[in-house]
């Protein structure tokens, strides 16, 4: 593959590259992006929100590496091909105040806004949309400095309390929605499950509603993602997605005792 050092010295070396070396440049930088990052970080199929958000993710970095190519075209174009000639050491002509370029660099910053809100708002509203087919409730509450998970389908007492010495675990079922309640006992928190590329607040005295559906088996780690006090790196938590015969049996563990 062409490295960036090598297209640029190519460049210094061959003046007479123009337009074919920034092309080079150009397609060079995109096919690196493509080739190597499809998730861009994220894995596909691993929630339902993750569904939803993974294309605004990938979308919103190839806006920004068309966004980057093009002013490095800008940057460079100028700097190699209009720079001080030894035999005409005039000032070069200088051009300022024009309307029309205004206009051009005001206008394409807000229609790019415009397009990546546009989408925003669109996949926002898909993921918090109420489902009538939730089959589970789980209370998510934030405190200083853990999660404390309530079960209400075992019964008031099935609460999983973590402290920042012993995480807890949610445990969640494969293929089945839950709707979660977040809510916070003294100050703000986030509940962030990076794999899922789910983040909400927990809110002291407001109550926030979630519904996802996890569709891969296994652990995920969850974090606090608001600084919320001294502990704050310790909020930690573990996600355990499991299947639905072994979520009720751990739901039949759960009744009765508070963990
Ligand atoms: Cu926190």
């Amino acid at each position: 593959m062409l490295r960036l050092p090598y297209i640029l010295s190519l460049m210094s070396r061959q003046k007479t590259l123009g337009l074919g070396g920034l092309a080079l440049l150009t397609s060079s930088l995109l096919l690196t992006g493509c080739s190597k990052v499809s998730g861009l970080g994220f894995e596909e199929g691993v929630s339902s929100v993750n569904d939803e958000s993974l294309t605004l993710w990938q979308g919103a970095w190839i806006a920004a590496g068309v966004v980057g190519v093009f002013t490095l075209i800008l940057i460079m174009w100028p700097a190699f091909f209009h720079r001080l000639k030894k035999d005409s050491p005039e000032f070069p002509k200088q051009t300022q105040y024009s309307i029309p370029i205004e206009i051009v660099y005001t206008v394409i910053p807000f229609i790019i806004v415009a397009v990546l809100f546009f989408y925003t708002a669109k996949k926002e509203t898909a993921i918090m949309a109420k489902s009538s087919s939730v089959m589970h409730q789980i209370s998510v509450v934030g405190i200083q400095w853990s999660w404390q998970f309530a079960y209400p389908e075992a019964g008031e007492k099935a609460v999983v309390t973590g402290t920042p010495a012993q995480p807890p675990t949610l445990v969640v079922p494969l293929g089945e929605r839950v709707r979660y309640t977040l809510t916070a006992n003294d100050v703000i928190h986030g509940f962030w499950i990076p794999a899922f590329m789910i983040q909400m607040q927990n809110l002291p005295g407001v109550t926030n509603h979630l519904e996802f559906t996890a569709n891969k088996l296994g652990e995920f780690p969850g974090r606090c993602n608001i600084l919320c006090g001294r502990a704050h790196s310790q909020m930690l938590f573990t996600v355990k997605v499991v299947t639905p015969a072994e979520y009720q049996a751990y739901l039949e563990t759960l009744k009765g005792s508070t963990v």
